[in-house]
């Protein structure tokens, strides 16, 4: 893996490649986005070898100026901020991917390569572009995502290939397609078994995502269940069960491994926006980021830098027993906080079930637990849309 990484950033950086296609994860660059920009690129260079070997003789390739066609993994977040990914960067690193070969958000001129090249973006785990790369739209030709289809923001080209399905995770999506592309050239598995380090990616962001398919939790489906049964029918564990308990264990404690990070930290960890409002979700409670020094001057900082006027503070602790809890926050719109938190309270479908608690914390902010549990940020998002659309100061 490592080797590839290097020498798909080396040919890009020395602009030797014929066309180039940008596999992008989102933005919260999570291990199941980090996951499936990694592995599906390195797949679609493997494809590309193997196809290439059947349909160009040799002579063609030995021509001087023959460029291959690259495909780039990049990670949506600045090479400063990916020691905040911590369970993004122990599960990269534990696979011999070192930090150095990745290419992230800051390492590359997404404007200067689309001006000069023929290039391609290949859209993992999201559909929605964020501000940033509105202008990629037209260039977008295939998408991988399981959030459900949005319609309303879908400004890309008819002939998009696109899988879009509600599953646990995006790295579901990926092994299938891989799968189903792979057994065009009647090579089922080959990819799986040649690049184990891959196969064991995918596996960890299902196993993550799902959270070993915890009937609490409850967001693994058939199909996540199917690929990782299939990705184990490669791995050959001893123990099924005991592999994904072990590895979840690991990946949960690396990534609610936070005792390093300060509250600003914390709040690029991962974190969404929706219009104004900023959404970060941490893997501790929300009472627990409050009482970092700083919290929430923290908070009313990363609200200027995003340009934002609340934050809708998400939080939740897997260990020993599963608890989640949220806060609203303005410091300088305290009415629409207050409507806004009166909206999710009042939501019926979804009903998050928020419990107002006595803020014994003397926060300036309005905090609730969150009795139901099933419902993450994701559920979150669509209503927060619904809100700003009709809010009306
Ligand atoms: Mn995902």
């Amino acid at each position: 893996m490592d080797q590839f990484l290097a020498t798909t950033a080396h040919k890009l950086r020395t602009n030797d490649y014929s066309e180039l296609t940008i596999v992008l994860g989102n933005e919260s660059c999570d291990l199941d986005s980090a996951v499936s920009a990694i592995v599906y690129a390195m797949f679609l260079s493997w494809q590309y070898e193997q196809i290439k070997c059947k349909v160009c003789t040799k002579t063609q390739r030995d021509e001087k100026g023959y460029k291959d066609n690259i495909f780039v993994p990049v990670l949506d977040v600045a090479r400063s901020d990916y020691n905040l990914k911590t369970e993004v960067a122990y599960c990269l690193r534990e696979n011999g991917a070192s930090d150095e070969n990745l290419l992230f958000r800051n390492d590359i001129d997404m404007k200067t390569l689309l001006a000069s090249n023929k290039t391609k973006i290949i859209l993992v785990d999201h559909h929605i572009l964020s501000k940033r790369y509105n202008y990629l739209s037209p260039y977008v030709t295939e998408i991988i995502d399981h959030r459900p289809i949005d319609r309303k923001e879908w400004t890309y080209k008819d002939d998009t290939r696109s899988t879009i399905e509600t599953v646990g995770s995006c790295a579901t999506l990926v092994a299938q397609r891989i799968k189903d592309l792979s057994s065009l050239i009647k090579k089922d598995v080959d990819f799986f078994t040649a690049f184990p380090e891959c196969t064991d990616l995918l596996h960890c962001a299902v196993v993550l995502d799902t959270v070993n398919f915890c009937k609490e939790v409850n967001k693994g489906t058939a199909h996540d269940k199917e690929i990782v049964l299939f990705l184990e029918s490669i791995i050959k564990p001893d123990d099924n069960e005991l592999l994904r308990k072990s590895k979840l264990d690991r990946l949960v404690a690396a990534r609610s491994d936070v005792t390093h990070l300060t509250a600003s930290e914390l709040l690029k960890k991962d974190v969404k926006v929706v219009g104004d409002v900023l959404v970060p979700s941490f893997p501790v409670p929300v009472k627990e980021f409050l009482k970092k020094p700083g919290a929430l001057l923290a908070v009313a900082e990363a609200l200027v830098e995003r340009d934002c006027t609340l934050a809708l503070l998400l939080g939740m602790r897997l260990c020993p027993g599963l608890q989640r809890d949220a806060a609203v926050y303005a410091p300088n719109a305290r009415r629409k906080a207050e409507k806004l938190a009166k909206h999710l309270q009042d939501c019926v479908s979804p009903s998050f079930q928020l419990v107002v608690e006595d803020s014994e914390l003397k926060l300036d902010c309005l905090y609730f637990s969150q009795a139901n549990l099933l419902l993450t940020r994701k559920q979150y998002m669509p209503v927060l849309a619904e809100f700003l659309q009709h809010y009306k100061d």
